[in-house]
């Protein structure tokens, strides 16, 4: 089987997290890293003019949470019980929403500054506080990891990492059970090793 996972030259959002489940999962794959000169000529060709995708024997998969949710389901990292696999699809779509959602495109800094205080107080909060009730610990579904984890690891280590300016990531110490999931995705052997490499 050939399999190579196509993003840009970042380690970071969706194309990490695609990576990292096929590390996870032991999938040996061809890492494909788009170059920004190469952007404008490939975009054009991409189903939803966006990545990642990932090609499968010549057929081509986008949408981050569609590759980790196929990476998972052929790989035992993700739930076979139907409505159990729902509610990680339901959680993989929430931080899509998050992604989509965080002010800042086209915002002077002021007004910036203003929308991402008033985002994390409200929006995020209630993310964060969903997310959390969903987390049995330290993964979702308890000692298991799947790939709706390694989904939230990445968003969680960009708001952690204070990816986001104006968003404290102090605020993520009312929800510890977002910090110990962040943390037990981090420790894995298949993770550090990916992002050490
Ligand atoms: N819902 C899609 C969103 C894909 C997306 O917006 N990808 C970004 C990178 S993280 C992208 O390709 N941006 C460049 C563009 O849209 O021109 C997914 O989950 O893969």
């Amino acid at each position: 089987m050939s399999i190579s996972l196509t993003y840009f030259d970042f380690d970071g959002s969706r194309g990490l997290e695609c990576r990292l489940a096929l590390k996870v999962a032991g999938v040996d794959f061809d890492d494909v890293r788009v170059k920004r000169a190469q952007w404008l000529d490939l975009k054009p060709t991409l189903p939803y003019g966006a990545l990642p995708v990932l090609d499968v024997d010549g057929s081509r998969l986008p949408h981050s949470t569609a590759i980790l949710t196929y990476v998972g389901r052929t790989h035992g990292l993700h739930p076979s019980d139907p409505l159990t696999a729902a509610k990680h699809e339901a959680l993989m779509s929430s931080v899509e929403d998050l992604r989509n959602k965080v002010p800042g495109g086209g915002l002077m800094e002021d007004e910036k500054k203003t929308a991402r205080e008033a985002f994390a107080e409200g929006w995020l909060s209630r993310w964060a506080q969903t997310v959390s009730d969903n987390i049995q610990g330290p993964f979702v579904e308890g000692e298991a990891l799947n790939v709706v984890d390694i989904k939230l690891y990445v968003i969680l280590r960009a708001y952690l990492g204070g990816t986001y300016d104006h968003i404290d990531p102090a605020m993520f110490e009312a929800w510890p059970k977002l910090k110990a999931l962040h943390d037990a995705v981090d420790a894995q052997a298949a993770v550090q090793g990916y992002l050490q490499s």
